[in-house]
């Protein structure tokens, strides 16, 4: 069997996430489809900054390869080969203007979690398994995101959080992994890592985490061969949320 049409089985995918200790969650793209918002932000800051720069879903998709917003503006101003050179503070003010439009975007109540992703947090922690979010985005966006979507006491239910600054290195360096697994306590053969991107698979696959794959509007046609499952949302894994009993792995 291909790997690819072994990866797409809802059973292997439910074994999987019922035999891990934790589960560590990417979260744009991965958690809810924050990247059409991010997208949006980015071009409200541009306009503001008198940036005749207008980033469509077609070129946007194409700088998603590149983790981070400051190191996306960074690379898209490279591609252009000319104007003044952007220096470090117009990139930390335009990535402030565009956070801050973001944080409004997604207090607008527009960008929902993904399906299956609250039933299936629920579920994990009813079983006793852990949970944590390993992400290139900021703590302050993650915080807009979850406080909107779980409420203001969102982190309780998360043994660990760790952002893009939290790290020297971003996806697809698997830093943001090797940084949970740490402060989890946990090694990465007890984990599962549920992410949407192909930089995403990387990271954590070179932290020796098993992946997961659920495909995201900007990357759904990527090759994701590497991941042990692909569905297309977590909705798939209805059985992993019907047995609560506790996992031998529960704390
Ligand atoms: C996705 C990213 C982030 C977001 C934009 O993070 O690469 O850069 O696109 O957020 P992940 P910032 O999929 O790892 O959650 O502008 O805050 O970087
Ligand atoms: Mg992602």
């Amino acid at each position: 069997m291909q790997a690819e049409a072994l990866a797409s089985v809802p059973a292997d995918a439910t074994a999987l996430i019922r035999r891990a200790a934790a589960l560590i969650f990417d979260v744009d793209g991965t958690l809810a489809e924050t990247e059409e918002l991010h997208r949006q932000a980015f071009n409200h800051a541009f306009a503001c900054h008198g940036l005749d720069w207008q980033w469509g879903r077609a070129v946007y998709k194409d700088l998603l390869r590149v983790t981070g917003g400051k190191e996306r503006m960074r690379a898209y101003h490279a591609r252009l080969e000319m104007g003044s050179p952007l220096s470090n503070a117009d990139i930390a003010e335009l990535h402030r203007i565009k956070t801050a439009r973001y944080a409004e975007l997604v207090k607008t109540g527009s960008c929902p979690l993904r399906p299956g992703v609250t039933e299936l947090l629920a579920a994990v922690k009813a079983r006793g398994q852990r949970l944590a979010i390993a992400t290139t985005t900021s703590h302050g966006n993650i915080d807009e995101l979850l406080s909107q979507a779980l409420g203001t006491h969102w982190a309780a239910q998360f043994d660990a959080v760790v952002a893009g600054d939290d790290v020297s290195h971003k996806k697809p360096a698997p830093d943001v992994y090797l940084e949970t697994l740490a402060r989890l306590k946990l090694g990465a053969a007890d984990c599962v890592a549920i992410e949407d991107s192909a930089n995403g698979l990387i990271a954590a696959s070179r932290a020796g985490i098993p992946v997961l794959i659920t495909r995201s509007t900007f990357f759904r046609d990527e090759d994701f061969s590497a991941a042990r499952v692909v569905l297309d949302d977590l909705s798939e894994l209805g059985g992993a949320r019907q047995e609560t009993e506790k996992q031998p792995h529960a704390q």
